[in-house]
Formats: C-alpha cells, structure tokens, sequence
C-alpha cells in the first residue's frame, strides 16, 4: 500500500460545496475546544460549583465524540446520520435537565423535578426519533406529540415550580435560570424546524427550504456550548461573592 492510499483509506476528501459536511467538520472542532475550555477550567471552582462546570464539559465532550462519528458517516455515505444524533441527544439532553437541578438546589430543588425534566426529554426524544426514522409517513403526527413533550419542559421551567425555585434563590441564579430559559425557547426551537424541513408533513409548504443537519448542527453548537457557557459564567460570578 502506497503512503497515498493509506492516508486515503483514514481520511475522505470535503468538498468545497458540501456546506453539510463542513457543519459537521466545524462542529468536531468547536465541541472539542469547548470540552478542553470547561474541563481545564474546573480547579478554579470550589465543590459547589466544580460539578455543574464538569457537567457542561460532559455534554460538549460527548458530542464532541458523536460529531465525529457523524462526520464520517455524512462523508462515508452523503446521508443523515440521524441514529448517531439521536444517541448523542438523548445522552446531552437530560444532562442539560441536570444543570438545570444543579444550580436550583440552592432554592432547595427536589429530585423529582429532575425526574419529570428527564421523563419529558426522553419522550420528546422518543417519539422524534419515531417520526424521524421508524414512521415516517407518520411524521406530522410523532413531531406533534414530540412538541407537546418540549412545551411541557417549557412550561416547567418558565411557569412550573422551577420558575418558582429560581425566583426563590434570586441574585445570579435567577439570572442564569433566565438566560438558559431562553435558550430552550429560543435555541431549542431550531430542531423542531429542521424536523420540519427534512421530514414529510402538512407543514412542506409553509417551513422555509433548507437542510436538516444543518439546522441541527448550528442549534446543538448554540445549545450546547451557549448553555455550559451561561454556567460557567454564573460560577465565576458567585464565586466573586
Ligand atoms: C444538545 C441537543 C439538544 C439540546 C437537542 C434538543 C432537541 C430538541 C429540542 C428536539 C425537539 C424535537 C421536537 C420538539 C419535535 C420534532 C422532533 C424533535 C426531536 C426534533
């Protein structure tokens, strides 16, 4: 085997105009650089901080790990690796719950808040993945009951007791339950969109054209990253008082 094969046999070649592939090559880098910034920045925090931080670098860190088994089966087979994003979400998504009980145990959040968080994740995941892969000519209908799991996390954490919780704690964490608030308003939203733009529904004709990893790939890099960084920021801050 020549040197030429050999390097050919380990890496695919990324055309310029495969702005999916390209997604996917960005998303590798900036999970892992995120990883490295949360994981090295842990020794600055004490105890009560030190676990929501390694929290965040846990998610960045796993998806790192999934981006790149992502990236080469996207080069590999030019098709939606959608098994290896699902894996990845229903691993990173009850972990971004987690950060959530994490810094309301302050307030004196219950497990069971963190429990009903997970059940509604699970659930949105669940019944994506149905709509996405297993029936797809049911897509409308498993998004639809995929959407009901999000908005019951929505409403849980902007009116439900861990709105409650955040309020009672006030000061930073108030602050930073707000902002990750938004980012599941906001942020989360894109998925359901890039649902909307790669699956068969009544909704064709009203979603605006585009492509389905690259919608999910710009949401997990403003998710993912976004979200660990709000609490990274929170503990740098309450550490100063
Ligand atoms: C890091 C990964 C994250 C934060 C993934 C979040 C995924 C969602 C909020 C997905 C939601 C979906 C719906 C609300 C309906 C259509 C199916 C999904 C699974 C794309």
């Amino acid at each position: 085997m020549t040197n030429f094969t050999f390097i050919s046999a380990m890496v695919s070649k990324l055309s310029p105009t495969d702005y999916v592939g390209f997604t996917f090559f960005v998303g590798c880098m900036a999970m892992m650089a995120a990883s490295a910034f949360f994981f090295l920045s842990l020794s600055q925090f004490d105890k009560k901080w030190r676990t929501s931080v390694l929290v965040s670098g846990l998610i960045t860190f796993i998806a790192a790990v999934h981006y790149f088994y992502m990236r080469d089966y996207w080069a590999a087979f030019g098709e939606s690796p959608t098994f290896f994003r699902y894996v990845d979400w229903v691993l990173t998504v009850p972990l971004m719950c987690v950060e959530f009980y994490l810094i309301l145990k302050v307030a004196g959040a219950k497990q069971s808040l963190l429990w009903k968080m997970i059940i509604y994740s699970v659930i949105m995941l669940i019944t994506g993945y149905l709509g996405e892969v297993v029936y797809t000519d049911m897509a409308a209908f498993w998004g639809f009951v995929s959407g009901a799991a999000y908005f019951a996390i929505v409403y849980e954490i902007w009116l439900g007791s861990a709105s409650k919780l955040a309020a009672a704690a006030g000061g930073e964490v108030l602050k930073a339950h707000k902002i990750l608030c938004w980012f599941v308003l906001v942020g989360w939203a894109i998925y359901p969109l890039g649902y909307m733009m790669g699956t068969t529904g009544w909704y064709n004709g009203i979603v605006p054209a585009g492509n389905i990893d690259v919608a999910y790939n710009i949401a997990d890099a403003i998710n993912k990253i976004g979200f660990g960084l709000v609490i990274y920021t929170l503990a740098v801050k309450s550490q100063k008082d």
